[in-house]
């Protein structure tokens, strides 16, 4: 079932997100919501408070080659354990901050445990975009937005746009 994605400015996009204890099935449901609403916006992460739900939970998709298998990661408790001093500069955009986008630098190459979706403890190494993505996804675990990153005068600007489409969307 595809979910509505809150907008910024949002309480609840700010708030650091419980760990999962025990996976339940509502859980991996709510990680396949979670995919379904990815693809369809479309995007290429997508974190469980965006959704309102502030589990540490996020799910990522970062093949974007058409024809390429898509490979959905469901990520619970994602953790970086070690990250690269080189960095990488990308112009993210967010699906809780619609058509705003601005350059951010982050660690070019991430370790990241987490629990899958059968329970089991991975880890893998990611560089390039997908490195981007869960680096950004986990920021929303933690209540961070790529915003947070910007310029005072800058993410203000951002904000501001956000309440108007609010106050546009809430009027029709
Ligand atoms: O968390 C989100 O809002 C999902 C973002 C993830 C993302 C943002 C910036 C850089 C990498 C990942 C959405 O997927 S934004 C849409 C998008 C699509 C392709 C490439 C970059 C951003
Ligand atoms: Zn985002």
């Amino acid at each position: 079932m595809k979910c509505n994605i809150l907008i910024h400015p949002d309480p609840r996009l700010k708030k650091v997100c419980a760990p999962v204890a025990d996976l339940t099935d509502e859980l991996r449901t709510l990680a396949d919501d979670m995919l379904e609403t990815m693809y369809d916006a479309p995007g290429i992460g997508l974190a469980a408070p965006q959704i309102g739900v502030l589990d540490r939970l996020i799910v990522v998709d970062c093949v974007k080659e058409e024809g390429e298998a898509p490979r959905p990661l469901i990520m619970f408790n994602p953790e970086v354990i070690a990250s690269s001093d080189e960095t990488n500069v990308y112009e993210e955009g967010c699906l809780s901050i619609p058509d705003q986008y601005a350059e951010v630098t982050r660690p070019k190459v991430v370790d990241v445990t987490w629990m899958d979706e059968n329970g089991n403890l991975q880890q893998e190494t990611f560089d390039g975009l997908w490195a981007t993505c869960v680096q950004h996804e986990i920021d929303h675990l933690n209540g961070k937005l790529f915003i947070d990153y910007l310029k005072p005068l800058k993410r203000q600007m951002i904000t501001r746009k956000m309440q108007k489409l609010k106050r546009e969307r809430a009027r029709a």
